[in-house]
């Protein structure tokens, strides 16, 4: 792991728990010169994107490395300072993205066609421009046609499209995608999982499997823990007795699986203790754990979170970079939801502290990603994060955390 990273060079919580003064207050509250250093990080950053688009792939409609992430990011800029410029540019970017939809098989919020249109139905609907809302959530929604055979992680499967409803109802009010609909999806997730599982003998240790491209991938992105994250939220599994039965003791099998170190393979049967990415490794299994620990309350769960948090802060500084994906920004959403659900000073600290070594953007040799402005690989997504720690508490990790 520590081949990847650089090597943290901040003082922790515990050490010197009066370093925290400077950045927020006793109630989790950012300070103001803390908050006035995001805000001008945050305009300066953005400034640089937008010449960086300029050069950008024209074509790519997608929220992970295109024009719908883009618009995401306005999106959320608009929730946080409520400029209607933001909302503005949110509309460009989106109305971009409709232009090259994939319409290929790809069915998913991040990669397919059901972001974009998602996207653009949210903006829309908060521009009072109602009937192209509608237009646009009628596509998203049928983007997968009946029940046929899909993978079901969040990238390129049915998770991926999971979230696509969810983000509309989040967005756009509870009802506007029924419930049983959702159900139906992960209804038909727990029924391939059963089927792997049975197919590959493994339903005493683990009732449900998944693979994608012939790898039981384990991480969030491609794997277990981004399915089982869903697998476990309140109500989209209609049976609760299914979740104790199929999911419980899927999400066991993955615990097992930890490394000494504390961080996750990133496919079954690989043992390299390498990656501590959001796509693979402890940065996004975190997710899994805390829900586990929301949904069932054993404290193991909560501890393995812990734990995870302990190998993002030593190992998190990827010198990939600053992204969402595989960067700095999307480790810290290790500790927000640390913090969200202990409220102990530690993590908003450590999330700070990933946010000031974001705030030095470019200045510690990290590789230049492939797409350096996209959403999920680059600077859009560190300033998603930057401006999504001004409101700790309801800090999401986009287009995976409901
Ligand atoms: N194209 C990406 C970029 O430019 O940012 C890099 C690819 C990448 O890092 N992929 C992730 C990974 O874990 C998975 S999404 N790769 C394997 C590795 O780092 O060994």
């Amino acid at each position: 792991m520590d081949t990847r990273a650089v090597k943290n060079p901040y003082e922790d919580y515990d050490g010197n728990p009066a370093l925290a003064q400077a950045l927020f207050d006793p109630h989790g509250q950012l300070t103001p010169a803390f908050s006035q250093r995001l805000r001008c990080k945050i305009n300066e950053l953005l400034s640089v994107m937008e010449a960086g688009l300029k050069s950008a792939n024209a074509r790519d409609c997608t929220a992970y490395t295109g024009w719908a992430g883009i618009a995401l990011l306005y999106l959320h800029l608009h929730d946080v300072f409520g400029e209607a410029s933001f909302l503005q540019k949110a509309l460009e970017h989106a109305e971009c993205s409709l232009k090259h939809l994939t319409r290929r098989h790809d069915v998913t919020f991040l990669c397919g066609d059901a972001g974009p249109l998602a996207v653009a139905a949210v903006v829309y609907c908060r521009l009072q421009r109602a009937q192209e809302a509608d237009v646009c959530i009628t596509r998203s929604v049928a983007v997968v046609k009946g029940s046929g055979e899909l993978p079901n992680e969040l990238l390129y499967g049915r998770m991926g499209y999971l979230y696509s409803l969810v983000f509309i109802n989040r967005q756009l009010g509870q009802d506007r995608i029924p419930l049983q609909y959702i159900q139906q999806i992960s209804e038909a997730a727990l029924a391939s999982g059963e089927h792997l599982s049975r197919r590959l003998r493994v339903q005493n240790q683990s009732p449900l499997m998944y693979e994608w491209y012939q790898e039981q991938y384990v991480g969030a992105a491609h794997g277990l823990a981004g399915i089982y994250y869903y697998l476990m939220q309140p109500g989209f599994v209609a049976m609760e007795e299914h979740v104790h039965r199929l999911v419980k003791p899927s999400v066991d099998h993955v615990c097992r699986l930890k490394f000494p170190s504390g961080n996750y393979p990133p496919c079954i049967g690989d043992d390299r203790d390498l990656l501590v990415h959001w796509c693979h490794g402890s940065p996004g299994l975190i997710h899994m754990l805390l829900q586990a620990y929301r949904t069932f309350g054993a404290r193991q769960y909560l501890d393995d979170a812990r734990q995870c948090g302990e190998v993002v802060w030593r190992f998190g500084l990827l010198k990939k970079g600053y992204g969402l994906c595989h960067g700095a920004a999307g480790n810290a959403y290790a500790f927000l939801g640390l913090y969200r659900h202990t409220q102990e000073p530690k993590h908003l600290y450590r999330a700070c502290m990933f946010a000031d070594w974001c705030m030095n953007y470019g200045k510690h040799g990290c590789r230049t990603p492939d797409t350096p402005f996209s959403l999920f690989e680059g600077m859009a997504g560190t300033i998603y994060y930057l401006a999504d720690l001004l409101q700790p508490m309801r800090a999401r990790f986009p287009a995976f955390e409901v």
